[in-house]
C-alpha cells in the first residue's frame, strides 16, 4: 500500500500508517511473527499487538508502547525497534532478537493517538467521556487495578490530566491490556512501556516511596546496565533510574507496576528523549539516534538480567 511505502523513520507516522505498515511486516515476515489482539478501544479501533518468536522457549519480552497519547516518539521507537528485531544483520541484534519472545504493541491508546494527529496534539489521556462531567478522558497510566487511586497517586478530578478514572479499568483499552498481560505473564519475564520524556528508567513503585520491592536491588542494577550502555554511546544521553515514586513522583496504576503485581519482576517505565527541550514535541530528526539508544539500553538491560 501507499501507506506502508512511505513509511519510515524521518517523520511521524499516523495510526493508518503505522497499522499498515505493520501488515505488511507480518505478511514479510510471516513465519517468525504473529499478530495479537488486545481488544477494542472506547471509539471501536484495534489494538493491535505483534509478537516475534524465533523458537519457542524463549524468555518473552513485553513492551507497551503509546498508552499517552502524545508521546509520539514511543510509537516511532518500538517501530524502528520491531524492523530491528526482523531485518538487522548486526550479530548482537541477530542474538537479541532470536534470544528472546517479543510481544510489541507499538500504540496502546489509540483513540488518544488519532485525537493527537488530528486535533490536539498535546492530548495524553484517553477519549471516553466521564459521565460526572464535560471533561474527557482518563489517564490510562492511572487506570490499572494495582493500588488504584492510593496515595494521592491519582487526580480524582476528571478535568486533571491524571485522572485516575471513574473505577480501576474503567477504560476498555487497560482493562483489555490488563487482562492480555495476565494472559501471557507466566511466559513474560520483562516488561518496559515506553513513555517521553525526561530520560529515566522508572521501576516499582509507583504508588509509595516508602517500601521498596523485594528486588529493588535487581531492579536498580538492571537499571544501571541500561544507563550506563547508553551513555556510553556517542550521544552521550544520561538516563537517571530508580522508583518512580523516589525518583519522580507518585503514581498509582501504572502499566509497570500492574506487571510487577502480576510476577513480573524486571518491569519499568522507560521514559526517552528528551529532558524538557522539546518535551513530547521531538523533532523527527531525533526519532533514529532515540531508538538506537534504545536498542543499546534494552541489550545491555538484558544481559543484565542473565546475570541475577
Ligand atoms: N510519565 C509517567 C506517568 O505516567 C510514571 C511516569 C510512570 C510514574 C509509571 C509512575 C509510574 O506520569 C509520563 N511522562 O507519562
Ligand atoms: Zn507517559
Amino acid at each position: 500500500t501507499r501507506a506502508a511505502e512511505s513509511f519510515g523513520w524521518t517523520r511521524y507516522n499516523t495510526l493508518a500508517e503505522i497499522e499498515a505498515w505493520l501488515d505488511e511486516i507480518l505478511a514479510k515476515y510471516s513465519d517468525v511473527t504473529e499478530e495479537f489482539i488486545v481488544g477494542t478501544s472506547y471509539e471501536g479501533r484495534t489494538i493491535r499487538g505483534i509478537k516475534i518468536s524465533y523458537k519457542t522457549g524463549n524468555p518473552g519480552v513485553f513492551i507497551e508502547s503509546n498508552i499517552h497519547a502524545r508521546e509520539w516518539i514511543t510509537s516511532a521507537t518500538a517501530t524502528w525497534f520491531i524492523n530491528e528485531l526482523l531485518s538487522s544483520e548486526d550479530e548482537l541484534v541477530r542474538q537479541l532478537a532470536e534470544s528472546h519472545d517479543w510481544y510489541i504493541v507499538p500504540v496502546l491508546n489509540v483513540d488518544g493517538f488519532v485525537y493527537t494527529h488530528e486535533k490536539d496534539r498535546l492530548w495524553r489521556k484517553t477519549r471516553q467521556p466521564v459521565s460526572t462531567s464535560s471533561c474527557i478522558g482518563t489517564d490510562p497510566n492511572r487506570n490499572y487495578d494495582v493500588h488504584w487511586m492510593e496515595n494521592g497517586g491519582a487526580s480524582k478530578d476528571p478535568c486533571a490530566e491524571d485522572y485516575g478514572g471513574p473505577n480501576p479499568l474503567s477504560e476498555p483499552e487497560i482493562k483489555a491490556m490488563s487482562e492480555y498481560i495476565k494472559s501471557v505473564k507466566d511466559k513474560v519475564n520483562v516488561l518496559l512501556a515506553f513513555h517521553s520524556y525526561s530520560q529515566l528508567l522508572l521501576s516499582p513503585y509507583g504508588h509509595t516511596d516508602e517500601e521498596f520491592p523485594d528486588n529493588y536491588d535487581d531492579l536498580l542494577q538492571v537499571a544501571k546496565a541500561y544507563a550506563d550502555a547508553v551513555e556510553a554511546l556517542p550521544y552521550g544521553s544520561v538516563f537517571r533510574y530508580g522508583s518512580a515514586a523516589s525518583v519522580l513522583y507518585t503514581a498509582s496504576g501504572a502499566t509497570n507496576d500492574y506487571a510487577y503485581q502480576q510476577g513480573i519482576k524486571i518491569a519499568y517505565t522507560v521514559e526517552m528523549r528528551d529532558r524538557g527541550t522539546f518535551g513530547f514535541v521531538l523533532p523527527p530528526a531525533f526519532i533514529i539516534p532515540n531508538a538506537e539508544e534504545t536498542l543499546i539500553g534494552i541489550i545491555a538491560l538484558l544481559a543484565e538480567c542473565k546475570k541475577l
